[in-house]
C-alpha cells in the first residue's frame, strides 16, 4: 500500500444537521485555513483538495420526522458521500472527509465497505470517540442523527429510508474498535454487546494504556489483509485541549495519547481512509482546536518526533 498512499484527497463534507448544534458546516474552511493541506505537502504527499461534497435532494425521504432530526438532509449527505467513498477508494488518492459532524460517517462507512466488497478485502475501522455513535431511529432519544453511524453501518434494522433499499454492503462488527468511550447510551451498551464489538473505554485506556489497547487490533487488521478506515471525533480528546465541539464530555484523552495512536497508525501503514468530524469552530479558542486535529492528522501521516523503524506497533 505504500504507493497508494504518495496521493491524498481532502474532501470537506459540511454537514451539521445531524447534531443539535450548528457550526459545524464550518468545519471544512476551519481546516483549509489551519493549514492542513500544507502540512500534508510538507511530509511529502500530493494533495488534491476536491471542495466541498454537496447533498443529494434525496426528495423520497420525508422531510420532517416527529422524532429523527434532518432525516432528508442526512440521507441526502449519505447517498452523496457513499457514493464519493466508494469512488475514492477505488482510485489512487487515500481520502480524508473534513466534516462536517459524525452523521457523514453513515456514507463514508457505506462507501469504503461497498468497495471493501469489491476490491476483495474485508473493512475494518477505528472509532475514535467519547460516544459510541451505535443508536438506531429506535433507540436513539435525542434525535440527532451523529448519533447512528455506527447502528447503521453495521446493518441493525429501522435505516431502509436512508439509501431507499436495504444497506448492500455492511460492516462487520468483529472488524471494529471502539476507542475513547466515556458516554454511552443504555441501549448502545446493549448492542455492542450483543454483537461482540471490541469497546476500550477511558477507564481501560487509564489501567492498560492506549498503545496495549490499540496494537491488538492492528494486528488483526494487517493479518487480514483488511482495509482500515479510521473515524476521528473530536470529542475524543479531553475538552480542555479540544473544546470546539458541541456534545463535550469530560475526562478525554490526552495530548499525548491521540498523537500517539495517530502515530502507531502512522507506523502500522493500515490506514486507507480517515474521517475528521465533529469541529464545531464557531466554539473554538482562537484555532487551537482545528489546529490540533491539522497536527494529529500530520502525526497519522509521518510526522514524527525522532525516526524509528516503521510497523513497531
Ligand atoms: N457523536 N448518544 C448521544 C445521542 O444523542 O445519540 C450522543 C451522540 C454523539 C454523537 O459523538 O458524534
Ligand atoms: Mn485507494
Ligand atoms: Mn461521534
Ligand atoms: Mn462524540
Amino acid at each position: 500500500t505504500e504507493d497508494h498512499l504518495h496521493q491524498i484527497a481532502l474532501l470537506g463534507a459540511p454537514i451539521e444537521e445531524g447534531t443539535g448544534r450548528r457550526g459545524c458546516v464550518m468545519g471544512p474552511a476551519a481546516y483549509r485555513t489551519a493549514g492542513l493541506r500544507e502540512e500534508l505537502e510538507a511530509l511529502g504527499f500530493d494533495v488534491a483538495d476536491l471542495g466541498d461534497a454537496q447533498p443529494d435532494p434525496a426528495l423520497d425521504v420525508p422531510e420532517h420526522d416527529p422524532k429523527l432530526k434532518h432525516l432528508r438532509k442526512v440521507a441526502g449527505w449519505t447517498r452523496s458521500l457513499a457514493r464519493h467513498a466508494e469512488a475514492l477508494a477505488m482510485g489512487p488518492q487515500l481520502p480524508i472527509y473534513m466534516g462536517g459532524d459524525h452523521a457523514l460517517a453513515l456514507g463514508t462507512l457505506a462507501g469504503h465497505a461497498a468497495a471493501a466488497a469489491r476490491i476483495g478485502r474485508p473493512l475494518f475501522v477505528l472509532w475514535l470517540d467519547a460516544h459510541s455513535d451505535f443508536n438506531t431511529f429506535e433507540s436513539t432519544v435525542s434525535g440527532n442523527l451523529h448519533g447512528t453511524p455506527l447502528a447503521f453501518a453495521c446493518g441493525l434494522p429501522g435505516f431502509d429510508v436512508v439509501m431507499g433499499e436495504p444497506l448492500r454492503h455492511r460492516l462487520d462488527p468483529a472488524n471494529l474498535c471502539l476507542l475513547g468511550l466515556r458516554s454511552v447510551d443504555p441501549p448502545e451498551r446493549q448492542m455492542i454487546k450483543d454483537l461482540g464489538v471490541t469497546a476500550h473505554d477511558m477507564r481501560a485506556i487509564d489501567e492498560t494504556g492506549i498503545a496495549r489497547l490499540l496494537a491488538p487490533f492492528l494486528e488483526r487488521c494487517a493479518a487480514a489483509n483488511g482495509l482500515l478506515h479510521v473515524s476521528l471525533d473530536v470529542d475524543f480528546i479531553d475538552p480542555d485541549i479540544a473544546p470546539a465541539v458541541g456534545t463535550t464530555v469530560p475526562g478525554g484523552v490526552t495530548f499525548r495519547e491521540a498523537h500517539l495512536v495517530m502515530e502507531m497508525l502512522h507506523d502500522s501503514g493500515l490506514v486507507t481512509s480517515l474521517d475528521l468530524v465533529e469541529l464545531n469552530p464557531f466554539l473554538d479558542d482562537r484555532g487551537r482546536t482545528a489546529r490540533l486535529m491539522v497536527d494529529l492528522t500530520a502525526s497519522l501521516f509521518g510526522r514524527r518526533i525522532m525516526d524509528r523503524p516503521t510497523r513497531s506497533f
